[in-house]
């Protein structure tokens, strides 16, 4: 498939959407505003760079694969992030986790790490002209082994984690300025417990005495926007998650906050998509990690399908692509980790394509006529519109490979660049 045949199918496809009523130009426009925020941690299967390196043990998450050449050092995870947004059509965001600061091999401890550990990301995102994102890492630590930290009934834990939340949001409003775009602080915590727990009211106290604490700190709106994440279990915490979705939700309405919903932490039945509409009324603005759940597991590699496209109908139906941040977490280690990133990025961006090409104002007339043969008719004939067409098209215009040949570039640095690493 060369150019003019991908110019030439995109005419066609745009001719065929113009009959049922949708701009795709419009589509397209609106689609190259959007920035997700790629996980650095894909990277290196959620390793960073501390001295001595954590380990991801007892953090209620797990990395399993050993496919060779994940990123060792800060270079490298940068090179191969300049990879996979290379492949990736449009401007992203790059998000980090506390525990991938440059600490110049020095035992820089979570409660001790400044703004200064971060300024090489800075200048690299300043050369990229793309915009950071920050998490706290409240895992892989000797003190988040007990299986509580921000919740932990040992004082001087808990205290040990307010001073790392405290002093990420700090990083995360310098790199908002620093960058000039508003970087989202994200707080996950791993606390819960594996089995019957019977003080599950004093936790949620410390949990909500900690976030109280914490975020009574206020940041410029222009530097820092605050969110918080529920899971519904985690390895080891499969009986008692003290952050769970009724937990941060009740916290994040009264507190005006973020709320982050992980596609991957909900019951397998329940709809995320479903959330966004309950949301809304509520809370001005919501961060998404697009992730894909199997079974145990909450972190796959995302692939475009229902439940992706369910969730992005909801946020363009919402009018809400302004309100709603999109961030990718998945991590796979079991294969070539740039591709992993580019699958995922691709997918999610393929899925909103989709909802920005669907003929909602004409589905909404249908739906007020009480037509609901054709509601329903007209939304699964959508499924087989020319999509591949227009994201082909897009990704030429971005520079970006189209359909399958970005797989060439993934194999070339394979071979050129992993496979060289010990
Ligand atoms: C864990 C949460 C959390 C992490 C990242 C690494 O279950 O989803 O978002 O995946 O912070
Ligand atoms: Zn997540």
């Amino acid at each position: 498939m060369n150019e003019k045949q991908v110019e030439q199918a995109f005419r066609t496809a745009q001719q065929r959407y113009s009959e049922i009523g949708v701009d795709v130009d419009a589509a397209l426009e609106l689609l190259s505003c959007v920035a997700l925020s790629i996980q650095c941690w894909q990277g290196d299967d959620v390793g960073g760079f501390e001295t001595p390196e954590a380990a991801l043990e007892g953090g209620g998450i797990a990395v399993t694969g050993n496919h060779p050449g994940k990123a060792r050092t800060i270079d490298e995870l940068q090179a191969d992030l300049e990879r996979a947004l290379s492949l990736v059509p449009g401007g992203h965001r790059v998000n980090l986790h506390a525990m991938y600061g440059d600490f110049r091999g020095e035992r820089v401890d979570r409660d001790q790490i400044r703004p200064e550990h971060f300024a090489g990301w800075v200048d690299w995102a300043e050369g990229l002209g793309i915009g950071l994102d920050f998490n706290a890492t409240c895992f892989s630590h000797p003190l988040a082994e007990g299986g509580f930290t921000l919740s932990s009934p040992d004082e001087r834990v808990r205290r040990f984690w307010i001073e790392h939340v405290q002093r990420c949001r700090e990083i995360g409003a310098w790199l908002g300025d620093k960058l000039d775009t508003p970087c989202v602080h994200n707080l996950w915590i791993p606390d819960g417990t594996k089995d019957l727990t019977v003080s599950r009211l004093a936790h949620r106290e410390l949990l909500k005495t900690s976030l109280d604490e914490i975020y009574a700190v206020k940041h410029p709106a222009e530097q820092l926007r605050d969110a918080v994440e529920s899971k519904l279990f985690g390895l080891g915490s499969e009986s008692f998650v003290v952050g769970s979705y009724d937990f941060y939700l009740a916290w994040a309405a009264a507190n005006s906050a973020m709320l982050c919903l992980d596609m991957g932490h909900f019951h397998p039945t329940e709809s995320v998509a479903d959330k966004l509409s309950a949301l809304l009324p509520f809370l001005p603005e919501l961060l998404i990690h697009v992730s894909r759940g199997v079974r145990w597991d909450s972190d796959h590699v995302v692939l475009y399908g229902d439940e992706l496209r369910e969730l992005m109908l909801e946020i363009v139906r919402a009018r809400a692509l302004g309100r709603v941040y999109l961030a990718l977490d998945f991590f796979d280690g079991s294969i070539n980790r740039i591709g992993a990133w580019v699958i995922g990025a691709r997918a999610t961006l393929k899925a909103l394509l989709f909802a920005l090409l669907e003929p909602t104002d004409q589905l909404r007339e249908i739906e007020r006529n009480g037509e609901l043969f054709a509601r329903l008719g007209l939304l699964d004939e959508m499924k087989l519109m020319p999509l591949g067409a227009v994201w082909d098209y897009f990704c030429l215009k971005s520079d970006v490979p189209p359909a399958e040949q970005w797989i060439d570039s993934v194999r070339e640095y394979e071979r050129s660049i992993l496979s060289q690493r010990g």
